[in-house]
């Protein structure tokens, strides 16, 4: 038998989700007419007879689609109906016994929560693992932690240099789809093979547009050429990039975009001042519930969690997630993410939420952020003032963050993942003022919302998650606060921390690309 299997669109079969009065063979054809490519069925609580029952009835369905039936569990029931395969959990029956008791050819998948499963895994030999549960789940109760989407790619990367597949699993729906592609990728590139869905397609009372829906997202992902940033190997020049930077500068001025801004209560006048001298324009909404109609207008999106409550992120949850299904750019600041629990906890579901294209912090809360993560903390060897190896620091946060990546400082650092840029500019004033930070996270994302006005040839790149534009767009946002700075205290005019806010929104308004070229300090570190 044949295993080049489809996995991209796994339907999970659950009869009690059914909507009320939906038969299940209806509904199951219904889902292989929208696109499903592998059916598992699953029956935790169905006398023998009748699971036989139900097991033969699928599978005359799916031969009718030429698609291959998976049985939950019972290696007697896929034998009865000769099904495809059989799919285990991490308490059934040993892969090593099912494999034995099955048909040469036919396909052994297993559930896997955590490495050690997915080790085990693969030296027994499966066809495919099931990773889950990636997202919360209302259909299974779970009994080990999330994976979450960030988390994903670990497990992917324990399947370097064997066959096996790997789809997701848990609380996938067309929502949070292309955030779990896109976010789900072992350090070498690999994405999932496919994902798998219940409640998404089984509770639909339209289960073939549900399963269309999910496929049409799948298939734009998959044809998508430069999934991987690092992978994106343009060279770029340190006078190429301040060419970009003039270029969306000069777009910002004539597009003047809309920058959504959820930012703290401290900084958010000063945070739409500088939007505006820089010739975008701000608004600040903050709650969840026009977050979808607002996704649409705005060119970027920035979220800042400086004064963190709740109700504002309900509203962060939901800006990002419409922001990436609207391909706008997202700006993250973790604000002060280390010094507490609530806010690493929340980084972290924002960051499993949506996929960001832009983090910039200081030190310390880079350093916050990627200790959190149980992935990769190499790189991280700092205390107090800086990292030792800032550049190697920022290229692997990028890379595991699958963003750009700022890192602000006396020097800053701006990572794709691939290469690193260093930017000297600035002066201490910032330093003495409130809301600096933040004012970078707002001219940050207005170069993102420039770059993306600006004609580009491919859809990913153009358009919301991180790459050698969004890259640019980050040097771009820092280089002209700084400038600004530089300038302003070199106007005279600035006799204290007052009268540098206020130069320092003047300068900003009347920069011109000349003031960025010659006082802009770009490098490319090698
Ligand atoms: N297995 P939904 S989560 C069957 O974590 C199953 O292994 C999981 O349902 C695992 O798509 C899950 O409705 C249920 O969230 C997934
Ligand atoms: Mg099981």
């Amino acid at each position: 038998m044949s295993k080049q299997i489809d996995y991209s669109l796994y339907l999970v079969t659950w009869r009690e989700l059914l909507p009320p009065g939906k038969d299940f063979y209806e509904s199951l054809e219904e889902s292989l007419q929208g696109g499903v490519t592998i059916v598992q069925i699953r029956e935790k609580a169905t006398e023998t007879r009748e699971f036989v029952k139900i097991a033969a009835k699928s599978k005359a369905i799916c031969d009718k689609y030429n698609v291959p039936l998976i049985i939950n569990d019972r290696v007697d029931v896929a034998l009865a109906v000769n099904a495809s395969g059989v799919h285990v959990g991490q308490t059934d029956m040993p892969v090593d016994v099912v494999k034995r008791l099955l048909p040469i050819g036919s396909i052994v998948g297993v559930s896997c929560n955590n490495l050690d499963h997915v080790k085990v895994a693969v030296n027994d030999g499966v066809d495919y693992i099931g990773i889950g549960s990636v997202w919360s789940t209302k259909t299974k109760s779970l009994t080990s932690p999330l994976v979450g989407v960030r988390g994903v790619g670990v497990l992917l990367d324990a399947l370097e240099g064997t066959e096996i597949k790997a789809v997701a699993i848990g609380g996938i729906k067309s929502t949070n789809l292309l955030r779990t592609l896109y976010g789900a990728v072992s350090q070498r590139g690999h994405i999932l093979d496919g994902v798998a869905v219940v409640s998404d397609i089984v509770a639909s009372r339209n289960p073939q547009n549900a399963a269309a829906n999910l496929s049409a997202i799948i298939h734009k992902f998959k044809a998508q050429k430069h999934i991987v940033p690092a992978m994106i190997s343009t060279p770029l020049t340190s006078e190429g990039v301040l060419k970009q930077v003039l270029d969306i500068f000069v777009a910002i001025k004539k597009t003047n975009p809309l920058i959504h801004q959820i930012t703290n209560t401290v900084v958010s006048t000063q945070s739409a001042n500088i939007t505006l001298a820089l010739g975008a324009s701000p608004i600040m909404a903050t709650s969840a519930k026009e977050m979808q109609d607002l996704s649409k207008i705005p060119g970027a999106l920035l979220v800042n969690i400086g004064t963190l409550v709740d109700d504002t992120k309900e509203g962060m949850l939901a800006s990002g997630l419409y922001a990436n299904l609207a391909r706008k750019p997202v700006v993250l600041d973790p604000v002060g993410v280390g010094a507490s629990q609530y806010r690493k906890d929340t980084i972290n579901e924002l960051l499993d939420t949506w996929q960001v294209s832009v983090i910039k912090g200081n030190a310390g809360e880079l350093a916050a952020l990627s200790g959190t993560s149980e992935v990769e903390s190499k790189g991280v060897d700092s205390v107090g003032d800086g990292f030792r190896d800032p550049i190697s620091f920022v290229r692997n946060l990028a890379r595991k963050e699958r963003c750009v990546v700022a890192l602000t400082g006396k020097v800053d650092y701006v990572s794709d993942g691939k290469l690193v840029i260093a930017l000297h500019n600035g002066h201490e004033m910032l330093g003495r003022i409130t809301g600096s930070g933040c004012m970078v996270g707002s001219c940050i994302a207005s170069f993102c919302a420039g770059q993306a006005s600006l004609p580009h040839d491919d859809e990913i790149i153009t358009r919301g998650f991180a790459n050698q534009y969004m890259l640019c767009a980050a040097v771009g946002g820092i280089t002209v606060l700084n400038v600004a700075a530089e300038m302003a205290v070199a106007s005279g005019n600035v006799h204290g921390t007052g009268t540098f806010l206020s130069a320092l929104i003047d300068t900003l308004f009347q920069l011109s690309p000349e003031d960025i070229t010659g006082h802009a300090s770009i490098r490319i570190c090698t």
